[in-house]
């Protein structure tokens, strides 16, 4: 490389490091070469069967490994990860559900491509054309892996990146150049004999082994458009959407705080600690009011009522019984009657057994119909029944 070249690239460098420092952003540099490694560990992963509800295969291993599928003429990726840690609001009413930090405020799509268009025009200016294309989560991109080649962050066995001082509450984004950057050289660091995220997955998702099984993960299972499997509904808790007991316990996430940029602040009190039995009754206008505008929205309200049905049973809370029975009679999705059923069999006793025998008798759909008899069983045992 001429010396002039190098001046003009270690420029860019420090304009693009100025740029991300003021927005709040932490940015590295990584080549654009096949990751060779990634692609086998994906693979692996998908042929497990690991990512089976996102139809993830060989195709998309290939892709997500290669920057050129991104960007034909890149050459180096600008690796950026903005943190969004905030403080969990204090007041935790009873009959709330929890939902992850990373969808109780405004979209972070939105958030993250807005800084990324940022740094990509700065780089575009500097360079005097079009160099960059960005990418956020929705491409197929081996998004942690290509921060870890950067030395932006170490891959956690929870499967999560971890960036030094930042911890893992950070999402990531990348800037595709077709100018041939530096790169930064990767972190040489790993979990040791520390254990947390694992042992404390509650539906034991998290091998140890830094791999996954996502079929299995709260993230996920929230997520379903079809029924969550009946074996896991327990294991949920009081998440109704996504989960973060693997990184709340994380030492370096922990030791980082709530170190995020306040756009990621909960919207509102109620996203953040939403009331189960509200939610169950969330109708249209509330939802595109308070939630359509967050990551909660992604997959409609009826999503969220089944979720919500799903806490209720887990709190194992008989005042929950009458709200459970208006969802059983007159919710218009069965995904969402067939949970209620659920929770109404977990919860149990002579009430909710009643509410099923009478729900029996009027329901039309097939698989709702099977959930009340399964959940019949469990209701005439009481709560000590099996789930
Ligand atoms: C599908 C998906 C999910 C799925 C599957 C998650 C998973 N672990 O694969 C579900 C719905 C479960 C999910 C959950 C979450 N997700 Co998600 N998800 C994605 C998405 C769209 C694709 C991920 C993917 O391809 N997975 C397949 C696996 C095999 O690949 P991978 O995890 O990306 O990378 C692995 C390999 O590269 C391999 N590897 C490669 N080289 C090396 C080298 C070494 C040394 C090691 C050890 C490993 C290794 O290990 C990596 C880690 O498993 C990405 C966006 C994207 N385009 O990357 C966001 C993304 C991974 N998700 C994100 C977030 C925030 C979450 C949640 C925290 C949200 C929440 N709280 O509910 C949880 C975390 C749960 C968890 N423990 O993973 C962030 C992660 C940010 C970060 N700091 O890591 C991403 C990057 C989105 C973004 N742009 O910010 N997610
Ligand atoms: S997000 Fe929750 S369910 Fe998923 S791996 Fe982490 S602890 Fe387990
Ligand atoms: S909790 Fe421990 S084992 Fe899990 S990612 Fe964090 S440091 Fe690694």
């Amino acid at each position: 490389m001429r010396r002039s070249e190098e001046i003009a690239q270690a420029n860019l460098r420090k304009a693009i490091d100025e740029r991300g420092a003021a927005l709040g952003v932490r940015v590295r540099v990584a080549d654009a070469e096949i990751d060779v490694e990634t692609r086998a560990r994906m693979r692996a992963s998908f042929q497990r069967g690991d990512l089976l509800t996102w139809g993830y295969g060989d195709a998309y291993a290939d892709a997500a490994a290669d920057p050129l599928h991104i960007l034909d003429r890149a050459r180096s990726v600008i690796c950026v990860a903005i943190p969004y840690a905030r403080f969990v609001p204090s007041r935790v009413p009873k009959g709330s559900g929890r939902v992850s930090k990373y969808a109780w405020s405004r979209d972070y799509h939105a958030r993250v491509r807005a800084i990324l268009n940022d740094l990509a025009a700065h780089i575009d200016a500097a360079a005097d054309g079009s160099v960059t294309a960005i990418a956020c989560d929705t491409a197929p991109v081996a998004e942690r892996a290509r921060a870890a080649r950067s030395g932006l962050a170490w891959i956690g066995k929870h499967t999560n990146a971890i960036a030094p001082g930042l911890g893992s509450y950070v999402f990531l984004g990348e800037i595709f150049c077709s100018l041939a950057l530096a790169p930064d050289e990767p972190l040489k660091k790993e979990c040791g004999n520390c254990r947390r995220c694992v042992d404390i997955c509650p539906t034991g998702a998290l091998r140890g082994d830094y791999t996954i099984d996502a079929t299995r993960c709260i993230a996920d299972l929230t997520q379903r458009v079809d029924a969550i499997p009946r074996a896991l509904r327990p294991l949920l808790g009081d998440w109704v959407w996504g989960c973060d007991l693997c990184q709340e316990i994380c030492p370096p996430t922990v030791r980082a705080g709530a170190c995020g940029d306040a756009a990621f602040d909960p919207l509102d009190d109620e996203l953040a600690r939403p009331d189960l039995e509200r939610l169950l009754a969330l109708r249209s206008g509330e939802f595109k009011r308070r939630y359509r505008p967050t990551a909660m929205g992604w997959r409609g309200a009826a999503i969220l009522r089944r979720n919500a049905a799903i806490g209720l049973g887990n709190s194992l809370d008989r005042a929950a019984i009458p709200a459970l029975c208006r969802a059983l009679d007159e919710d218009p999705n069965p995904l969402v009657r067939g949970a209620a059923a659920w929770a109404l069999g977990r919860i149990g006793g002579p009430a909710a057994s009643r509410a099923l025998a009478r729900a029996r008798e009027l329901e039309n759909d097939a698989a709702v119909a099977e959930e009340i008899a399964a959940a019949s069983k469990s209701a005439s045992l009481g709560v000590e029944g099996p789930s």
